[in-house]
């Protein structure tokens, strides 16, 4: 018989990996998706089973983070021997207007989930896996940032998660569970949430490329990140989990890059090389030179004829809107104890990441344009 997992947040980015993940190591996999008016499974409609199948490997249970009746009844009826807590409310300018949903969703949710094990008597079985973050260092103290780093929290999205870190550790000491927090610097991927800057960034290279966009706009650009792959993080979820002992883990790659270096890259991925000019609310960035051969390549000759880029023309520039009242202005982490214990290492690195996000937005960019322009009728026509 293989594990069961229950995982909170499946229908997100680190949900659908982390879900094909274990389905391949043999785990029977549960999953907790809200209630939406429309579908929001796009991510892991592949792992999809029907429930007249028998025996099925991968089911979904409708629950929020905000209810303790319906995750107490789903954890009892899943008795799972692994929880991985990955539903939140994740994006740090959107908690700034819903702070108190962010600390109900990422903070009490996290409270409920430890409570809902410890009196279901479940304490010695199930292993909790907590989805801490990076932007509990929020104002640096220090450079890199290793587990013993102090927190400084700058997001009421930060502030909740600081409250989940910190109650997993409490339940850990005080009912001795096995409750562990990875602490996880930013992760990204082609099923990044379209909003967060690294999937903004790289469908807007795609559209600009295919003239669907003219201009990019964006918030602060000197912010860095540590930006590793959410296929290699989810990996580290599982290692954390398989210890005899819980613990912390930062999980990281080390190297720290500004949001306006990663534009440079994904628009280089098309052959375009960008200039940067001015400052603060007045920088832009415009279009020095297009390599044609790397273009065509990327994006495809058949496209070609409808595009109307020019030298000169500014493609990135700010938007304030997209400021945040405190900011978090550099994060780098340092994953030596995660590589020494857990054995983890990532596989990708941020150019490769940067190359597999700019392809995949352009083929999804491509798809829209043709349904937009009628093949969607003419693929029913067909069928
Ligand atoms: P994500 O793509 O935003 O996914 C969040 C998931 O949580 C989605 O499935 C979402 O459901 C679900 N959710 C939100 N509010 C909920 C509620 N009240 N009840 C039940 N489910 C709810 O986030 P992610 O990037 O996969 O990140 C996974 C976790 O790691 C999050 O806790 C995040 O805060 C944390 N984290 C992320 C990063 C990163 O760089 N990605 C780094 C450190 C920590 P819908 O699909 O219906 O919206
Ligand atoms: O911003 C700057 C922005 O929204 C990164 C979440 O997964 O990782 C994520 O949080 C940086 C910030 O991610 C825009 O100001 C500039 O400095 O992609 P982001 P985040 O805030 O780091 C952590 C680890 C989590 O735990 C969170 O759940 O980019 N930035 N211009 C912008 N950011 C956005 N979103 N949009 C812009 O236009």
């Amino acid at each position: 018989m293989g594990k069961v997992a229950l995982i909170t947040g499946v229908t997100g980015q680190d949900g659908a990996y982390l879900s094909e993940y274990l389905l391949k190591l043999g785990y029977v996999v549960h999953g907790i998706k809200r209630r939406s008016s429309l579908f929001n499974t796009e991510r892991i409609d592949h792992l999809y089973e029907d429930p007249h199948v028998e025996n099925r490997n991968f089911i979904l249970h409708y629950g929020d983070m905000t209810d303790s009746l319906n995750l107490t009844r789903i954890i009892q009826e899943v008795q799972p021997d692994e929880i991985y807590n990955l539903a939140a409310m994740s994006h740090v300018k959107v908690s700034f207007d819903t702070p108190e949903y962010a600390a109900n969703a990422d903070g009490l949710g996290t409270l409920r989930i430890l409570e809902a094990v410890r009196l279901l008597g479940l304490t010695e079985k199930t292993r909790i896996y907590q989805a801490s973050t990076s932007e509990l260092y929020g104002w640096v103290r220090e450079i890199p940032q290793t587990e013993k780093t102090p927190f400084y929290p700058r997001s009421p999205y930060a502030v909740a998660k600081l409250y989940g870190y910190w109650i997993v550790v409490n339940y850990r000491e005080a009912y001795g569970m096995h409750a562990s927090n990875g602490i996880l610097f930013n992760h990204e991927s082609p099923l990044r949430g379209e909003t967060f800057v690294t999937r903004k960034i790289t469908r807007s290279v795609s559209k600009i490329a295919l003239g669907q966009e003219k201009c990019l706009y964006l918030g602060n650009m000197s912010a860095k990140r540590d930006w590793g792959h959410a296929k290699d993080y989810v990996r580290a979820m599982h290692a954390i989990l398989q210890q005899e002992k819980p613990d912390d883990y930062v999980i990281a790659t080390g190297v720290t890059t500004s949001v306006r270096d990663f534009v440079r890259m994904a628009f280089s991925e098309v052959g375009i090389t960008l200039q940067f000019e001015g400052c603060g609310i007045e920088e832009k960035a415009v279009l020095q030179s297009i390599d044609e051969s790397l273009f065509i390549e990327t994006v495809g000759s058949e496209y070609l004829p409808s595009i109307q880029l020019r030298l000169g023309d500014a493609v990135v520039a700010v938007d304030s809107r997209y400021f945040r009242p405190t900011e978090v202005d550099l994060l780098v982490g340092d994953a030596s104890k995660a590589r020494n214990v857990l054995g983890w290492e990532p596989e990708y690195d941020l150019a490769m990441m940067v190359k597999e996000m700019v392809n995949a937005d352009i083929k999804l960019m491509k798809r829209d344009a043709f349904l937009q322009a009628g093949g969607y009728k003419t693929l029913k026509y067909f069928e």
